[in-house]
């Protein structure tokens, strides 16, 4: 038998030979010459419990290419307190910054109280204020319309004293019950998270239509309040009455508030819709810019002081938040000044981390009966507990006071401190040191008399009028002001997907007024006027108040105004120095921005901008010039970031300097230069009109309702 000779079988392509793993360990691994190692300054870096780490670029391994193993304590340490970098958020006023300061009195109040920051002229107490948005969460934009918080803790000889304000005088609600539906109503809506930080949606304008207690407020949320230039150009407000009490326990009401010396500026609403773009962080970054520079922001602390019998003949009830104490009616005196002298070091360790809390108070100041002040008294050390862990976050430094404490209060989550002895309780005989109250020094309340009425859910017959003082509030504002506040009802009721809920709105205003409710109408296109609800309470044209305007009361001053200037390849070098120079010395910060961060001018030198154009939009200065060569302009005049920047700076009513070339961009954009235009040469002209911003034009280029 011949056998079949068989081809011989081809062996599969064997794989490429795989390399021999090396399994040695880099010589890296244990703090071979890659890794930074301490010495020349550089400190030996350890663990929280101070070992010093000789490795910290490596987990720990049985072998190179092995398992990390659990004894791994450097490692577990580290990313155990990474996990727990964040703490729970704010669940309002979430987005906030922050610096440090004194307060400085000027005026000595000790007819009226005890309290010794308000009595010793020329003491100067620290502080640490902040400042926040109130809807959005802590990750979100500076320039939402939103109110601002304005919380100052006052580290006093006598204890902590936190005036937590706003930058508008009254609020929404009459009562603490209803803030956790407040809040629910404005944040995110629950169910699919937007918006992130504004109140232009169904569940805030449902919840306000139906609570007409909030009107007033909602005049001040629309108007330009809301909408601030910067943190150093807002108003503060204690809001509620509080009391002030002398040696004998008598009572004066007081109201506090905070004036800006930069006086009171805000943007127009569609620059602040691009601001959101152009910096999330514009807020932030002007404050601490400012403080960094040396330009310390301070505001002047004044008070208006009343008796209970004068309140008993004001219009409205002070205990009332919604309402306000006109000027006119009780003037205020100006009795201190706060200086915003220094940035916080770590913002999480500082400005996260401090609690403010309306019941931090001083001997000699009390509080009112304002039901929405007594329902604060208990939140905010209720949320701070869960906030910052546990009961022991005063001791963290930005918390702790300045002045000595004691007493008996032990242990508990993130116990910092090492109290001694046997002796944890009052009385007792056993140790002579142990903290004691004292009669003469301690916090004595308002013996106030107790009323003979019968317990119960009640609200004041005295705060039935709910309209009256937002009407007061709508026809002290000038003419431009008062079409702000129109064409942002329109804007925030466009964005309501519930016909009833923007006609209910309307409905309210015609209580308040029928011009104003018909503005709206028209700019959101009713077809009638929806009917009005029946007031509680008459309606009554209350005097009016011009010192609530924003307008009229402005600085004449370029102080904290920044004025842009774009320039390009070949601008005139000696032009852009005179420019600077001038507005510099008239007390504007300047900044250039060109097409690329480095050009040359006309001299041949380079020249290094502070911005690129189309990074750095016309909203963020308050006004704009421009020096740039025939050839530059011709080429720009094309350039869309150039025309958005000259269209912008004109539509939000700024003041531009315009060279030759500069109007062909103009020209691009379809603008008409008017009176608020001028020419780069004429800087004395330009600095005038860049100190405020040119109203007339706005009627000319924006459909106001
Ligand atoms: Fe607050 N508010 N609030 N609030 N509030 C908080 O406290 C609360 C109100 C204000 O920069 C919370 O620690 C209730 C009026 C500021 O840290 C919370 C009521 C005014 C800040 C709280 C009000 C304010 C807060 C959230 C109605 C102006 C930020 C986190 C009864 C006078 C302070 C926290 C900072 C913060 C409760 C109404 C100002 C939940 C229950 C009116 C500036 O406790």
């Amino acid at each position: 038998m011949t056998s079949k000779k068989t081809a011989p079988r081809k062996s599969p392509t064997p794989p490429a030979a795989a390399p021999r793993r090396d399994r040695s360990a880099l010589p890296r691994g244990n703090g071979g010459e890659t890794q930074q190692q301490a010495g020349g300054g550089h400190p030996v870096m350890t663990t929280a419990q101070g070992i010093a780490l000789a490795d910290n670029q490596n987990s720990l391994r049985p072998t190179a290419r092995g398992p990390t193993l659990l004894e791994d304590f450097i490692l577990r340490e580290k990313i155990t307190h990474f996990d727990h970098e964040r703490i729970p958020e704010r669940i309002v006023h979430a987005r906030g910054s922050a610096a440090h300061g004194y307060f400085e009195l000027t005026k000595s109040l000790a007819k009226f109280t005890t309290a010794r920051l308000l009595t010793e002229k020329g003491v100067r107490t620290p502080v640490f204020t902040r400042f926040s948005t109130v809807a959005g969460g802590a990750g979100s934009v500076d320039t939402p319309r939103d109110v601002r918080g304005f919380a100052v803790k006052f580290y006093t000889q006598q204890g902590n004293w936190d005036l937590v304000g706003n930058n508008i005088p009254v609020f929404f609600i009459q009562d603490a019950m209803k803030f956790p539906d407040l809040v629910h109503a404005v944040k995110m809506e629950p169910d699919r998270g937007w918006p992130q930080a504004g109140s232009a949606h169904d569940t805030f304008w449902d919840f306000v239509s139906l609570m007409p207690e909030s009107m007033h407020m909602i005049m001040w949320a629309m108007s330009d309040r809301t909408i601030p230039r910067s943190l150093r150009m807002i108003e503060g407000f204690g809001v509620h009455s509080f009391r002030l009490l002398d040696a004998e326990g008598k009572s004066t009401f007081a109201k506090f508030h905070w004036r800006p010396k930069l006086g009171i500026q805000s943007t127009v609403w569609d620059e602040a819709v691009k601001l959101q773009a152009a910096d999330n962080d514009f807020h932030r970054r002007d404050l601490w810019e400012a403080i960094d520079a040396g330009d310390f922001p301070e505001w002047e602390f004044a008070v208006q002081l009343f008796t209970e019998a004068e309140a008993e003949a004001f219009p409205f009830d002070h205990l009332d938040p919604t309402k306000l104490v006109p000027e006119e009616l009780v003037p205020l005196q100006v009795i201190g000044r706060m200086v915003l002298d220094r940035n916080p070091d770590n913002l999480f360790a500082e400005t996260e981390q401090v609690a403010f809390c309306p019941a931090n108070i001083v001997p000699g100041i009390d509080f009112s009966n304002d039901p929405l002040l007594q329902g604060r008294l208990f939140s905010y050390l209720d949320t701070q507990l869960s906030r910052l862990g546990g009961p022991n976050f005063h001791q963290i430094p930005i918390n702790a006071p300045k002045c000595p404490f004691a007493n008996h209060q032990r242990d508990g989550h993130m116990q910092m401190d090492v109290p001694k002895g046997r002796v944890a309780y009052e009385p007792s005989s056993l140790d002579p040191e142990s903290p004691r109250a004292s009669r003469a020094d301690g916090f004595r309340h308002f013996a106030e008399a107790a009323d003979d009425g019968r317990k119960g859910r009640l609200r004041p017959a005295s705060f039935a009028d709910h309209y009256s003082q937002a009407r007061m509030f709508l026809h002290s504002q000038s003419a431009p002001e008062q079409a702000h506040m129109a064409s942002a009802l329109v804007f925030e009721l466009s964005k309501v997907g519930t016909a009833h809920v923007r006609e209910a709105i309307v409905g309210h205003l015609r209580n308040i007024d029928e011009e104003l409710a018909q503005r709206v109408a028209d700019g959101l296109g009713l077809a009638a006027l929806p009917p009005a609800p029946e007031p509680a309470a008459p309606v009554v044209d209350l005097p009016l108040s011009p010192a609530l305007r924003i307008i009229d009361r402005m600085k004449d001053t370029l102080q904290g105004r920044c004025i842009g200037i774009l320039v390009a390849d070949g601008s005139d070098a000696a032009g852009l120095a005179a420019l600077a120079k001038a507005a510099k010395k008239a007390g504007a910060q300047v900044k250039v921005v060109a097409p690329k961060l480095s050009i040359r001018l006309s001299d041949g030198k380079p020249f290094d901008a502070d911005g690129q154009l189309a990074g750095t939009p016309s909203a963020l200065f308050d006004a704009v010039a421009s020096v740039l060569s025939l050839e530059a302009a011709e080429a720009l005049k094309d350039e869309a970031a150039a025309v958005d920047w000259f269209r912008d700076a004109f539509g939000h009513l700024k003041a531009i300097a315009a060279c030759q070339g500069t109007r062909m961009i103009l020209k691009a954009g379809g603008i008409k230069p008017d009176a608020g235009v001028v020419d780069p040469k004429e800087i004395d002209a330009f600095l005038a009109l860049a100190k405020t911003r040119q109203w007339k034009r706005e009627p000319k280029l924006r459909t106001l309702a």
